[in-house]
C-alpha cells in the first residue's frame, strides 16, 4: 500500500487553481521569465510526447519561481486543422464540436498532471476571438505587399485534398501530415513574401547561442543562400538571350551545352519553330509529370532532348548546343544553367549519355591531370585552373573571386544571390481553418475586408467534401457578400489560413490573450517577450521555427513590438520510445498518459519522465521505470510520516551551523545536503539535466533515510535535510512534496518559497592535520583532507616540497602511516 496520491493530487491541483498560484502579471520592477512549450493540437488526448514536453516545461517553471523570477507559463490550443474535418465526416459531428470538447478534455488532462499554468491565459486558435486577428495580421501583410496572389505549379497532396508550403513537403516529396507523395498542379494561390526576410533569417541564426547547432544548420540549409554570377548566352538563329545562374563562374571555359527547364518559356518557342516540335513537346510532357525528387536526385535518370538550337559562349566565342534536361527546375536560379561536365555530376551524368564533350578547366592539384574523353566521373573539388587563358595555374579558391570580378568588369555577368527558401504558400482547400479575409469584385478585383468587420466568422453548417476544393466554396450564402469598396455583389475567398499561420504568432497571444482591441498590448509584449525558453519538437526546425521567426521580424518592422527573434532558447526534446521504436499509433506501442497517472499518479509519471533521460534525448519506456520512480516517492513519504514526531513539531531554532558541528557523521550529512543543492541546481539551471539531479536526490533521501537522529542538534539536522529534500524535489513531484511540507507543520506553500541555497562553509572536505616525519624527526605539519587513504596519504606526504627536498637522491626503505595523523617516512643514506 502506498501513499494516497489520488486524494492528495486533487487537493493540490484545486489549490493552485483556487488561489491562481501560477498566475503571472506583467511588472516592469521584476525580472521576468518566459516559458512555454509548443502548445497541442487538440487530437482528442495527450501523448507520452505531450507529457515528456510538459514535464520538462513546468519542472523548469516551478524551478524558476523559487528562484525569485516572474514566470509566465501559458498553455492554449493549436485548434485548426484537417483531424477535426475527418472527425467530423467519421462521425458526423460539426469539427466545432468535436474540437472544443477535445480541448476541454485535454485541460482537464494537463489539470491532473498538475501543471503550473495560467489558465487565465489559454487561447484556442480556433475561437473567433483569437483568429480575428489572425486576419488582422494577414491584412498587414497584404498592406505591405507581403500577401499576394499568383498561379504557380504548387504542391498537392491528393489525400488531404489540399495545397502544401514547400516546407511541408518533407521526406522526398511526401505530405508533412498523412505521408502521400505530392504532386504538382497549376494553381491560383495566395503567398507570404517570406523570401523578403532570407537574408535576415540566415544572419540572425547567429546571434541565437542558445539554439541547437542542428536546428541551426537545418534552417541554414533549407534558406539556403548561394553566392554567384547571373549571364546570359545569346541563341544563334532568334538572338533570344538566355539567362543562367551559376555558382561556378570560374569554370566559364568548360562549358559544352547549355540546357532549359522543359517549363522555360524559351521551350516554347523552341517548340513552335522546330521541324520536330511534336517530339520535344512529348519530352516536355514527360518531365513536367515526374516529381522533382525523381528529377534532380544526384544517379538518377538524367534525361535531356537536343533542341538543334544552339548558343555562344560570350566569354571564349565558343558555340554548343541547347538542350532541355529534366534535372533542370524552372523554380531555382533562371531555370537554366550553363553545362560544365567535366566539373558537375549531374552535368557529366548528362554529357556522356547524349555524347556531349567534356573539357576539364581544373586540375586536381596533385597527380595526373584531368582527360575528358576518359574521366569517369566529374571533378567537383577544389584544384588549379587550367585551358582557362589569362586564368591558368590559379587555385580554385583565387579562381572564383578573381574570375567574378573579371566577368563583372567586362560585363560578361553580374553577381547573383540566390536562395533556395521560396514564398511561403498560405492558402488551403479546407474548411476548418480561418478563412482568408479578402473578396472578389468584378469592378474592383481582390478587396481585403476592412479591418472593423473582422472576424470573417466561419459558418457552422458546412457539408465537408473532398473534392479539391473548399468546402466553403460550396456554401453559396456565405459566399457572396457586397463588396466592401464599391458595395456591388462579391463573392468571399472560399480558402482558408495554413494553420502553421495560426502557431507563428500564438506567443505573442498570451501576453495579452483577451485584448479584444489590439492584436496583443505592445506594452505587454514588451515585458515579456521574447519568450526565454521555448520546448517542443525537432520536427519543426523547418517549418514552425522558421515562419514563428518571420512573423516576428515582421511585427518587429511594423511597429508592434521589439523583439526580433521570438525565442532565445530552445530545447528540442528527444522522442519517447518504446520496445525499440517511436511510441506511436501506428505501430501499436502506446502507453496512455491517463492511465499511468491513475496507476501511479502524476508526481510518478512525472518524475519518471525527467529521471529516465536527459530531455534532449530519446526516452525509452519502461515499466520497471516507473514502477522504481513510484517507490522512490513511497520512500519519501515514509521518510516523513515516520519521522512525524520529530518533524512534525516546530523545530529548534534553526539549521546549526557546520562550524557547532562537531561529529564526522553529522559533518558529513550536512555537507551531503549542501552539496546536493549545489548540484541539483546547477544540473536543472545550466546543464538542463534533469536526470542526474533526481539521481542526486536519491542519494540525499538514503543518507536522511540512514540517519536517526536522538539529540535536538540532530533532530534539527534531520529537519534541514528533509526540508532540502522536499524543496528540491517540489519542481518535479509538486502534490508530494506540497503535502508533505504541509504535514510538517510548515505553513505557507513550497511553491514559491525560495529556491534553497547551498553554505558554502558546509561544502567544503574536512581536513585534519598530518605530521610528517622522516625518520622519526618532524619535518612538515600540514592540513589534508579527512578521510585519505593509505596510498593516497603517502604519495600527497612525499610531494610536500620540505619532505620532497630532503630525500632526494635518498632510498625509501619504508613509509609508516597512522590514517588522518601521521607520515613517517624511513630513508637510508
Ligand atoms: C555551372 C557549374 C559548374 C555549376 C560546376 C556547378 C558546378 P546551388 O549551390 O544549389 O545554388 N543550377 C542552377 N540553376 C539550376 C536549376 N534551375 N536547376 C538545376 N540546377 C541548377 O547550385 C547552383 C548550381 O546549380 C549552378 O552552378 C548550376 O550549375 C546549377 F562545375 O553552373 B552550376
Ligand atoms: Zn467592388
Amino acid at each position: 500500500m502506498g501513499y494516497d496520491f489520488q486524494s492528495i493530487e486533487k487537493k493540490w491541483q484545486h489549490t493552485w487553481e483556487n488561489e491562481g498560484t501560477f498566475n503571472a502579471d506583467a511588472d516592469p520592477s521584476r525580472e521576468k521569465f518566459y516559458c512555454l512549450e509548443m502548445f497541442p493540437y487538440p487530437s482528442g488526448a495527450l501523448h507520452m510526447g505531450h507529457l515528456r514536453n510538459y514535464s520538462i516545461g513546468d519542472m523548469l517553471t516551478r524551478f524558476l519561481w523559487k528562484k525569485g523570477l516572474n514566470v509566465l507559463h501559458p498553455i492554449g490550443f493549436d485548434a485548426f486543422g484537417m483531424p477535426a474535418e475527418n472527425a467530423a465526416m467519421k462521425y458526423n459531428t460539426p469539427a466545432a464540436e468535436w474540437t472544443w470538447r477535445n480541448i476541454e478534455h485535454m485541460t482537464e488532462q494537463l489539470k491532473h498532471m498538475g501543471c503550473s499554468y495560467d489558465w487565465r491565459r489559454r487561447v484556442e486558435t480556433c475561437n473567433p476571438d483569437y483568429y480575428r486577428w489572425t486576419q488582422w495580421i494577414f491584412l498587414q501583410f497584404f498592406k505591405k505587399g507581403l500577401a499576394y496572389r499568383k498561379n504557380a505549379p504548387v504542391n498537392w497532396c491528393s489525400s488531404c485534398s489540399t495545397v502544401l508550403a514547400n516546407e511541408q513537403v518533407i521526406n522526398d516529396g511526401h505530405c508533412w501530415r498523412c505521408g502521400t507523395p505530392v504532386v504538382k498542379r497549376n494553381l491560383e494561390q495566395w503567398f507570404l513574401r517570406i523570401t523578403d526576410y532570407a537574408q535576415e533569417l540566415l544572419d540572425d541564426l547567429e546571434n541565437l547561442p542558445g539554439w541547437p547547432e542542428r536546428v541551426k544548420i537545418m534552417q541554414r540549409n533549407w534558406i539556403g543562400r548561394s553566392e554567384g554570377a547571373r549571364l546570359s548566352f545569346t541563341e544563334k538563329t532568334t538572338g533570344e538571350s538566355i539567362e543562367t545562374f551559376t555558382t561556378r563562374f570560374d569554370t566559364i571555359f568548360g562549358v559544352t551545352f547549355l540546357a532549359l527547364a522543359p517549363e522555360h518559356p524559351f521551350v516554347q518557342k523552341i517548340i513552335s519553330l522546330s521541324p520536330e516540335g511534336d517530339r520535344i513537346s512529348a519530352f516536355v510532357q514527360k518531365c513536367v509529370s515526374q516529381s522533382s525528387i525523381e528529377r534532380t536526385a544526384v544517379g538518377g535518370e538524367k534525361e535531356g532532348i537536343f533542341t538543334g538550337f544552339s548558343a555562344v559562349n560570350p566569354v571564349t566565342g565558343e558555340e554548343f548546343p541547347i538542350l532541355i534536361a529534366n534535372y533542370i527546375l524552372m523554380d531555382y536560379g533562371t531555370g537554366a544553367i550553363m553545362g560544365v561536365p567535366a566539373h558537375d555530376q549531374r552535368d557529366f551524368e548528362f554529357a556522356r549519355k547524349y555524347g556531349i564533350p567534356v573539357k576539364p578547366v581544373i586540375n586536381p592539384a596533385e597527380g595526373e591531370p584531368l582527360d575528358g574523353d576518359t574521366m569517369e566521373r566529374a571533378f567537383e573539388d577544389d584544384g588549379i585552373t587550367c585551358n582557362s587563358g589569362q586564368f591558368d595555374g590559379l587555385p580554385t579558391s583565387q579562381a572564383i573571386p578573381g574570375m567574378i570580378d573579371w566577368g563583372v568588369q567586362k560585363g560578361f555577368c553580374t553577381r547573383e544571390v540566390n536562395f533556395r527558401i521560396r514564398d511561403w504558400l498560405i492558402s488551403r482547400q479546407r474548411y476548418w481553418g480561418a478563412p482568408i479575409p479578402v473578396v472578389y469584385c468584378e469592378h474592383c478585383g481582390v478587396v481585403p475586408v476592412p479591418e472593423e468587420e473582422l472576424p470573417v466568422l466561419l459558418p457552422d453548417n458546412v457539408k465537408i467534401t473532398e473534392v479539391g476544393k473548399s468546402p466553403l466554396a460550396e456554401d453559396s450564402e456565405w459566399l457572396s457578400v457586397p463588396c466592401p469598396k464599391c458595395g456591388r455583389p462579391g463573392r468571399r475567398e472560399a480558402d482558408t489560413m495554413d494553420t502553421f499561420i495560426c502557431s507563428s504568432w500564438y506567443f505573442f497571444r498570451y501576453c495579452s490573450p483577451r485584448n479584444d482591441g489590439e492584436v496583443f498590448s505592445k506594452e505587454e509584449a514588451a515585458y515579456w517577450m521574447p519568450v526565454d525558453q521555448y520546448i517542443g519538437g525537432i520536427e519543426h526546425a523547418c517549418l514552425h521555427l522558421i515562419y514563428a521567426r518571420f512573423f516576428t521580424k515582421f511585427f518587429a518592422d511594423i511597429g508592434l513590438s521589439t523583439a526580433r527573434e521570438p525565442f532565445t532558447n530552445l530545447l528540442t526534446q528527444g522522442m519517447v520510445i518504446k520496445d525499440g521504436a517511436k511510441m506511436s499509433k501506428s505501430l501499436g506501442n502506446v502507453v496512455d498518459p491517463d492511465e499511468i497517472i491513475s496507476r501511479y499518479g502524476a508526481d510518478t509519471a512525472r518524475l519518471f519522465i525527467l529521471f529516465a533521460a536527459p530531455p534532449a534525448n530519446d526516452l525509452d519506456w519502461s515499466e520497471r521505470g516507473v514502477e522504481g520512480a513510484h517507490r522512490f516517492l513511497n520512500r519519501v513519504w515514509r521518510l516523513v510520516e515516520e519521522n512525524l514526531q520529530v518533524l512534525g513539531k516546530p523545530g529548534p531554532a534553526g539549521p546549526v551551523p557546520m562550524k557547532d558541528l562537531k561529529e564526522p557523521r553529522l559533518r558529513d550529512l550536512k555537507r551531503k545536503i549542501h552539496t546536493t543543492i549545489r548540484d541539483v541546481t546547477r544540473d536543472i539551471d545550466q546543464e538542463k539535466q534533469f536526470n542526474t539531479a533526481v539521481a542526486r536526490l536519491m542519494e540525499l533521501l538514503n543518507a536522511l533515510g540512514s540517519f536517526r537522529p536522538g539529540s535536538d542538534e540532530e533532530h534539527a539536522l534531520f529537519l534541514e535535510g528533509v526540508e532540502v529534500l522536499l524543496s528540491c524535489l517540489n519542481p518535479f513531484c509538486p502534490h508530494l512534496t506540497e503535502e508533505l511540507w504541509e504535514m510538517t507543520a510548515h505553513g505557507e506553500p513550497l511553491a514559491k518559497l525560495p529556491w534553497p541555497s547551498a553554505e558554502e562553509e558546509a561544502l567544503e572536505a574536512d581536513t585534519v592535520t598530518v605530521v610528517v616525519q622522516i625518520n622519526g624527526k618532524v619535518r612538515e605539519k600540514t592540513e589534508f583532507p579527512a578521510g585519505l587513504g593509505e596510498e593516497e596519504l603517502k604519495r600527497m606526504a612525499l610531494e610536500l616540497p620540505g619532505v620532497a627536498k630532503r630525500i632526494e637522491g635518498l632510498e625509501i626503505v619504508r613509509i609508516i602511516t597512522v590514517p588522518d595523523r601521521l607520515v613517517n617516512v624511513v630513508v637510508k643514506g
